[in-house]
């Protein structure tokens, strides 16, 4: 039998089979085929077979996992010390769109974490899009400026709000078909745009900490989500929010590759690949910021994540 994975913790899974039955299930001996390099074995979106579990009834035993299409990870901070592969979470599987949510207010906005998610989507090789949500809330122009900036490298991007409703209909369209995963820092309304598209709700949402402007952290583990409104159907998987980002799986100098508008440049410095793009004479890289080609947020972006990763006990190799 078939089933996919809804809910995983690392031992225990929720899965839902082709007919819609959900079932907790466990893996069928000590080793499962295609699990390996993660903290975590398997996670929301992935497919695999299973059988029942004899000794359990009503659970089901994981017998084979299919190979995956993509993988949605982070790095696991705690993982680090011990082994590279535990500090790589799997937070999604087969995941067919990465979806960047952000707010322009409460919690505030803020860019750098937006390229931080990018860069994971990017090196996961998955497409992204970005949807700032709570636009009821405010209309600062230096919020405005910035989206305007992401739509000008490629990424496309929407502006929503879960209570108002307003931009919901292009929201629908871009995740119609889809598994989609929402990401981005806790408090930003990821719980409750999920919610906008159900009958009634199924995620709890959180407020935003009065004292700190931040999220409270309310959802607490990754959850795959199928829905079916007039405007389209999809699966979508609802990440807990993080206060920190640090690209995981990403070599320092493989990082411009993953910002869009500095790949084209990479190797075009005078001093071509060795150039560290901070000071050496014709560094495109410095060139395109000071040329606006480069947004100056991207760019101290570009170098704090690059020294990040740089000081990763597992960033140097790839
Ligand atoms: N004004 C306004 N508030 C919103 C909107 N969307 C969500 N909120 C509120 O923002 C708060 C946080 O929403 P959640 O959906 O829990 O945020 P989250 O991103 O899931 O947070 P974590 O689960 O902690 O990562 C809640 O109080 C929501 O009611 C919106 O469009 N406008
Ligand atoms: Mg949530
Ligand atoms: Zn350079």
């Amino acid at each position: 039998m078939r089933g996919r994975i809804i809910q995983a913790s690392r031992t225990i899974f929720t899965l839902k089979d082709e007919a819609g039955r959900e079932f907790g299930c466990r893996i069928k001996g000590k080793v499962l085929k295609g699990v390996e390099g993660f903290y975590n074995p398997l996670a929301p979106g992935d497919w695999v077979e299973f059988e029942n579990d004899p000794v359990h009834e009503g659970s089901a035993l994981i017998t084979v996992l299919e190979t995956r299409r993509s993988a949605f990870t982070r790095l696991n901070q705690k993982g680090l010390g011990v082994h590279r592969s535990r500090a790589t979470q799997l937070l999604a599987a087969n995941v067919d769109l990465v979806v960047c949510v952000t707010a322009p207010a409460s919690p505030p906005f803020r860019p750098r974490f937006i390229d931080r998610l990018l860069v994971q989507g990017e090196a996961a090789g998955i497409p992204l899009i970005i949807v700032c949500n709570k636009t009821d809330l405010s209309e600062d122009p230096d919020v405005e400026e910035r989206l305007e900036d992401f739509s000008r490298i490629g990424y496309e991007v929407l502006r929503v709000s879960a209570k108002t409703g307003e931009g919901m209909d292009g929201f629908i369209a871009a995740l119609s078909g889809k598994l989609s995963v929402l990401a981005g820092q806790s408090g930003v309304g990821k719980s409750s745009l999920l919610n906008a598209l159900l009958p009634f709700p199924v995620r709890r949402v959180g407020d935003v900490n009065a004292k700190y402007d931040r999220g409270n952290h309310i959802t607490s583990s990754a959850v795959l989500v199928e829905f079916s409104v007039p405007g389209g159907k999809g699966a979508v998987v609802d990440t807990p929010g993080v206060r920190r980002l640090v690209p995981g799986g990403v070599a320092p100098d493989q990082l411009i590759q993953y910002m869009r508008e500095f790949a084209p440049l990479e190797g075009k410095c005078s001093f071509g690949l060795s150039c560290s793009h901070t000071k050496e004479p014709g560094c495109k890289i410095m060139e395109a910021v000071a040329a606006g080609v480069i947004h100056e947020d991207r760019y101290e972006s570009f170098l704090r994540i690059r020294e990040e990763l740089s000081a990763l006990p597992f960033g140097k190799r790839s």
